[in-house]
């Protein structure tokens, strides 16, 4: 659980920089069931499969239910959560890829403020390898002004990137495989390239309360990980019973195309990168 030290620190600046949820080991066993599926299929994941994969794979719809993420966020957010999504976000040793700074309720088309990502680490994010860095007290205020620049190694969407952004104030949150950062959606973040000799490999799990609606997109959905959903502004997801059940496959194409549809809404090009 998270001391009132943590708690005042989330409502001042916007995250909690490192939370223990489990032991190197267990995340280890999860980062080898995504690397087998990556074996599979021959190489690394398809884009389409970077989002909402708690419905592609077993591990992971356990992951965004575990009570030692839940724990946490329910003291943020209160005891009723549904999570929107998830994103793989997997930098290869030595890649040129990073992620500029941005705030993710630009382009997320949800109502509420009270989002949360739960950031975790399935290998090692060190300052080396490109943790994510965050710029404290920017998640309350005007949102700041971005531009889509398309750059081919910035991660998001439309390479989007805040303007005018003073990167000196920046906070970097080093990770251990198992541990997850905590941060609010309306939080200026980002993150540099992997410069070490391992793959930095994270999934981003995005909780909000179930009072929240989407603005942008016509249809949506989400998982109802813990408690009741009053309001039912989104189509709860089905639970895959194993890796690619064909159930929730089905599902999950129709989930992550209407994610794609709002993130890239307004865009001038569509670079299908979720
Ligand atoms: O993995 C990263 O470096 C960035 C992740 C991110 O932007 C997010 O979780 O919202």
């Amino acid at each position: 659980m998270l001391n009132s030290t943590a708690l005042t620190g989330y409502e001042r600046d916007g995250f909690i920089p490192a939370v223990d949820v489990m032991s190197a080991e267990e995340a280890l066993a999860l980062r080898q069931a995504l690397e087998a599926f990556e074996k599979t299929q021959g190489g690394q994941l398809a884009a389409v499969q970077r989002s909402r994969a708690f419905l592609l794979f077993s591990w992971l719809d356990k992951l965004i239910r575990d009570p030692r993420v839940l724990d946490p966020v329910a003291q943020l957010i209160g005891p009723n959560i549904l999570c929107w999504s998830t994103i793989f976000w997997i930098k290869d040793a030595g890649s040129k890829q990073f992620v500029d700074w941005h705030q993710d309720n630009t382009y997320w088309g949800l109502s509420s403020r009270k989002v949360v990502t739960a950031w975790f680490a399935l290998s090692d994010a060190s300052e080396q390898a490109g943790c994510m860095g965050v710029i404290p007290g920017t998640h309350v205020g005007d949102t700041l002004t971005h531009e889509d620049t398309y750059d081919e190694n910035n991660m998001l969407t439309r390479g989007q990137r805040i303007t005018n952004l003073d990167p000196s104030r920046a906070v970097l949150m080093p990770l251990r495989a198992g541990q997850m950062s905590l941060h609010n959606y309306c939080l200026a973040h980002g993150s540099g390239p992997n410069l070490s000799d391992d793959r930095r490999m994270g999934v981003s799990m995005h909780f909000m309360p179930p009072e929240t609606s989407q603005v942008v997109g016509s249809w949506d959905c989400a998982a109802l990980v813990r408690g009741e959903d009053a309001y039912q502004h989104f189509v709860h997801t089905p639970r895959p019973r194993f890796d690619l059940d064909p159930e929730a496959l089905a599902f999950h194409t129709r989930a992550a195309g209407a994610m794609r549809e709002v993130l890239y809404a307004g865009a001038q090009k569509n670079l299908s990168r979720l």
